[in-house]
């Protein structure tokens, strides 16, 4: 009855979903030619010292935060997809460490993903959702792109490479989370967005994820990404991706001032206390 027994942190939930990157070790990979391509590395180096991490979303409204030097002090930086550092580092920082990229942006010949500078010399983890109740081997015949073969050609050219398949299993239990967040609300069965699966990837590493521009802060401009010219408010609020539910729940989990979110564009999410979860 007490508002104590009802809480439960959403970081909790985000945690329990246990996005995660496959290994050599996973049925049926193990069985499978195809998982000797995986690096034996793990998912990051160093990790003990690890102790701040960005997430820099690719919204518009990053141009002119002048956020790039407070993004660049983290441990870890994290960026999705395409987007570029050169020629924007004033706002967006000029560090990577990882990227997040969908399974379009591992097949589409204009992304050049086996062979583009920007996905070398950095972590990779890409994802493809596949179908919801799908086993692992459907989803090597049935992904919604085929990111197979580019990450082969990817791992042969560049053996030291750390460029990891998440776990597409993992990406519908944190779509799961969403939905236990939403209650009653029910969202759509599409997976979340690489900004959301990012963080929940993240935070088992970081004590502290700083999340730039995720939540829509008041530069807000109704451009779709900070490198290009395309309006589009959908990329914000969402229209497959179940983006407002994520940035409800990623708003649940801030531990920063409204300054800090609004003003700044910044969310700030701790770890949680494993004796909360
Ligand atoms: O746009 P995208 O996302 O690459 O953005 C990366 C992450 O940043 C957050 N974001 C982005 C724009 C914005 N205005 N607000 C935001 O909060 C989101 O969390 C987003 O995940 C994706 O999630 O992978 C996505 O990828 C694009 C696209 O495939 C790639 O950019 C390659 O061109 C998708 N767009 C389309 O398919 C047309 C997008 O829906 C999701």
């Amino acid at each position: 009855d007490s508002f104590e027994e009802q809480y439960y942190p959403s970081t909790c939930l985000v945690m329990e979903a246990g996005v995660r990157v496959l290994r050599r070790r996973d049925a049926p990979f193990n069985k499978l030619p195809f998982g000797r391509l995986f690096p034996r590395q793990k998912l990051f180096r160093n990790v003990k010292s690890v102790k701040t991490c960005a997430i820099v979303s690719s919204a518009g409204s990053l141009v002119g935060s002048k956020l790039g030097r407070f993004i660049d002090t983290h441990d870890i930086v994290m960026r999705f997809n395409h987007a570029p550092t050169q020629g924007y580092e004033v706002d967006v920082g000029s560090k990577t460490t990882i990227r997040v990229v969908n399974s379009q942006v591992v097949t589409k010949p204009e992304f050049d993903f086996p062979h583009a500078p920007i996905f070398r010399n950095v972590t990779i983890a890409a994802w493809d959702p596949g179908k919801y109740n799908g086993t692992l081997e459907d989803w090597l015949t049935s992904a919604d792109y085929d990111l197979f073969t580019n990450y082969e050609i990817y791992r042969r050219r560049y053996p030291k490479s750390r460029a990891f398949l998440i776990d597409p299993h993992s990406v519908w239990r944190l779509w799961q989370s969403l939905q236990m967040f939403a209650g009653n609300r029910p969202i759509r069965r599409n997976p979340p967005s690489s900004g959301f699966i990012g963080l929940a990837l993240l935070l088992p590493y970081c004590s502290q994820v700083d999340f730039v521009e995720y939540m829509p802060s008041t530069r807000l401009n109704g451009r779709c990404h900070y490198y290009s010219k395309e309006m589009n408010s959908a990329c914000t609020f969402g229209s497959w991706h179940p983006l407002a539910a994520e940035k409800l729940m990623a708003l649940d989990m801030n531990v920063a001032d409204d300054m800090s979110v609004f003003q700044f564009g910044i969310l700030r999410i701790r770890q949680p206390d494993k004796l909360l979860c």
